[in-house]
């Protein structure tokens, strides 16, 4: 890829220097791209759109710079300084639209690269989730009063676990790579967790949960956190700023922050739900959304916790029967790992729900 000519779509200012590959996301190809401006090395972030996860990106755009505006606003009213690390800012092209469309149908987006910022991708201490969980809040806190009917789904049913449940079982008929032999507790556990999706139909169908426009990917390495106080500056990766729930939110930072190793750790005695970390995170985010959840959201929040990891657990099965079709993979079973870990990691959370149920309560207030 040209990433002179195709940065040149772009209002930027100087002299195209250089370009090089950027962040450890498994869905968008992103590229760190260095302007001289005026003698002032400016950086940007160009990312392409995964057109086969987003087949619509356009409503990507729309959703990510929409909620950005949205957020800049905000902060203007309440004067809050250094905007340009607070909120994405999206470059507009020389045809004044917030995309480039390339001549693959490749969407490209450039936003301002945060300066003196960093992510994490596993939490260390109780503070960086405490900073980070903060800044969900504050993210959730800024959109509260969107109007949602501004926003369509960026990726039509992404969280509605029945469909994910009926695309593993359709994925285990079919057996594409012949992988369903190598699945028997994961296959297991399943089954035996099945009844999480049947609660969540009917915490949706009974109305009690808000549908609000949510992130959607709250990875703890979704939040660059400050160099010198390592505060969360800004929420970042909007892909998925979609209408959703505030339990997936919540509970994809527990799933994310509460065990001490990734992901994708082969080590499954290692993974294990922290509950003073999961402590932190209760405070940081309900104190940023005191008074703005429902009853019903507080009391479901750490049902949401299950929810999305079991979600995440039967998306990395899934994918691994499919053989690798959607997440990037490093090895032959990394998708066969991370369900492992995730299966490991809903049952933590199931040891020690009640807990998790007080300590929830301790930081809700109406
Ligand atoms: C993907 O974009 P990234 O890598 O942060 C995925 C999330 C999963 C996550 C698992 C659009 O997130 O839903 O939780 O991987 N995003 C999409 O690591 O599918
Ligand atoms: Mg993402």
């Amino acid at each position: 890829m040209d990433f002179k000519e195709l940065t040149s779509r772009f209002v930027i200012y100087g002299n195209y220097l250089n370009s090089i590959p950027f962040g450890n996301g498994h869905i968008n190809d992103t590229f760190l791209v260095t302007y001289n401006q005026a003698g002032v090395n400016t950086r940007y972030i160009i990312r392409k759109i995964n057109k086969n996860v987003f087949k619509q990106p356009k409503i990507v755009v729309n959703n990510s710079v929409k909620v950005s505006l949205h957020i800049k606003n905000k902060l203007l009213n309440y004067d809050e300084g250094d905007i340009s690390r607070k909120t994405m800012t999206f470059i507009k092209t020389h045809d004044n639209k917030y995309y480039y469309k390339d001549g693959d149908g490749d969407y490209w987006c450039m936003v301002l690269f945060f300066e003196g910022a960093y992510t994490i991708d596993y939490v260390k201490t109780k503070e960086q989730a405490f900073k980070s969980a903060k800044a969900f809040g504050k993210f959730q806190k800024q959109i509260i009063d969107v109007d949602i009917k501004g926003y369509k789904e960026t990726i039509p049913g992404f969280h509605k676990l029945p469909e994910r449940l009926l695309a593993f079982d359709k994925t285990m008929d079919i057996n594409p790579v012949g992988r369903l032999k190598f699945i028997d507790p994961e296959l297991n556990m399943v089954n035996r967790n099945r009844d999480i999706s049947e609660e969540f139909s009917e915490l949706m169908k009974s109305g009690a949960v808000p549908v609000r426009i949510t992130h959607n990917d709250t990875k703890i390495n979704n939040v660059m956190l400050d160099n010198e106080t390592d505060e969360g500056l800004c929420v970042i990766d909007l892909d998925t700023v979609m209408p959703g729930i505030v339990l997936n939110d919540f509970g994809d930072m527990v799933r994310t922050s509460t065990s001490p190793v990734a992901e994708d750790d082969e080590d499954i005695s290692k993974v294990k739900t922290r509950l003073d970390v999961f402590e932190a995170l209760a405070k940081g985010y309900l104190g940023q959304l005191a008074g703005l959840l429902t009853k019903t959201e507080l009391d479901k929040l750490v049902f949401g916790a299950k929810l999305i990891i079991y979600e995440q657990a039967v998306r990395f099965i899934t994918d691994y029967l499919a053989g690798d079709v959607y997440y990037s993979t490093s090895h032959k079973n990394h998708n066969l790992v991370r369900a492992q870990n995730q299966f490991a990691l809903l049952e933590s959370v199931l040891e020690n729900e009640k807990e998790m149920e007080k300590i929830v309560k301790k930081y809700s207030k109406i």
